[in-house]
């Protein structure tokens, strides 16, 4: 029994550099993660609002899931977002901020990620304006961001603000920067995920 098993763990130990995951991994520099979902990587944001929120201001739950073919497929993406008043149309800027840091609520993620130096609605989470339904917003949308390599959105914010995004077109400093959108509502930190939110939001798209 024991000279089996002992024999069982030296096959195990042998096969282990060869297993899909390693070799996955080793030949291409992915995440492990690539290798465990078929070559696609997840993320997640878990929306809430931001801890610095003014008195007065709507309190925004939801989240925003990311699904990108490893390295270089097309970034789709899902949100889902509650909490908007009821009435109006107010539009809302959704964009991705340069650090995940909610230490003074939203207002500590930073500028928007700009990793190519260029004015506002180029950067790569300039994800443009919602206009929430029945005090919702729900949007699936492909992006330019990237979940993998040097200009990874992974670890950074993404922040649901207080007005419209001008696009650019204001015609002052604030608007090449940020696209005047006012206050920061609710935020997140994307982070890798499975496949299970993105699986079961495509299920259910519009339940979360
Ligand atoms: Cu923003
Ligand atoms: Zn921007």
């Amino acid at each position: 029994m024991c000279v089996l098993l002992g024999f069982l763990f030296l096959i195990l130990i042998y096969l282990k550099p060869f297993s899909p995951i390693r070799g996955f991994a080793a030949r291409s520099g992915a995440p492990p993660e690539a290798a465990e979902f078929n070559g696609t990587l997840y993320a997640s944001c878990r929306m809430k609002p931001s801890t610095k929120l003014a008195e007065g201001l709507p309190k925004v739950y939801g989240q925003v899931l990311f699904k990108q073919a490893f390295p270089t497929g097309p970034l789709h993406m899902m949100i889902s977002l509650k909490g908007f008043p009821t009435v109006g149309h107010q539009q809302r800027a959704i964009h991705i901020h340069q650090y995940g840091d909610l230490s003074n609520g939203c207002d500590s993620t930073g500028g928007h990620y700009n990793p190519l130096g260029v004015d506002h609605p180029g950067h790569p989470g300039d994800f443009g304006n919602f206009v929430p339904h029945d005090g919702r917003i729900w949007a699936q949308k492909s992006e330019r961001a990237t979940l993998s390599g040097r200009l990874s959105v992974l670890g950074r914010a993404v922040v649901v603000h207080e007005k419209e995004d001008d696009l650019g077109l204001g015609g002052d400093a604030g608007s090449l920067l940020h696209g005047n959108s006012g206050r920061r509502l609710a935020c997140c930190i994307i982070g890798i995920s499975s496949d299970k939110l993105w699986n079961k939001a495509v299920r259910q798209p519009r339940r979360n």
